[in-house]
């Protein structure tokens, strides 16, 4: 049987490109680039490699999971306002049978009655939310423990 690969894929949905250049006071002042490093660095520290896509457009986000089925072991993803919105979005994460990790940057519980629904929540095994950008950083570290067996999220 191929090994599992020891690749994410980080998935950033609409608008996430403009982290630190607007409401810093929701969203901290931490920039892509850095969401991108953070998460870079922290696989790599358990051999991990990370292929990143953020998109305004839902099919690009979609073209991009179903493409991870080729190569990555799991999927780190924040998909933003689709969050609350996409079932098409979720289709694409449970068709895909990659273990996927849900992070927020905010906490989506304690904010608008929109944000407390997620239709991606029941197809992650893994749930952050609430603790900024570091949180991108637990949510590899628990994910990379599912993937590896030394959890069960
Ligand atoms: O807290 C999160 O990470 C969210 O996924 C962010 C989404 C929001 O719709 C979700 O309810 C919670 C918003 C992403 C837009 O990000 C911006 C960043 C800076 C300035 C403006 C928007």
């Amino acid at each position: 049987m191929p090994s599992t690969p020891r690749r994410l894929l980080l998935v950033n949905g609409p608008n996430l490109n403009l982290l630190g250049v607007r409401e810093p006071d929701i969203y901290g002042r931490e920039t892509l680039a850095d969401v991108e490093a953070l998460v870079t660095r922290t696989a790599g520290e358990s051999g991990f490699d990370v292929r990143a896509v953020q998109s305004n457009h839902e099919g690009v986000l979609l073209d991009a999971i179903h493409a991870a089925r080729e190569d990555c072991g799991g999927i780190v993803i924040n998909p933003g306002g689709l969050t609350h919105t996409s079932v098409v979005l979720r289709d694409a994460l449970s068709g895909v049978s990659l273990p996927v990790a849900e992070v927020h940057i905010s906490d989506i519980s304690a904010r608008e009655e929109f944000r407390r629904h997620s239709f991606v929540r029941d197809v992650a095994v893994v749930h952050v939310s609430g603790e900024g950008v570091a949180g991108y950083a637990r949510a590899v570290q628990l994910l990379i423990d599912v993937i590896t067996g030394r959890a069960d999220g």
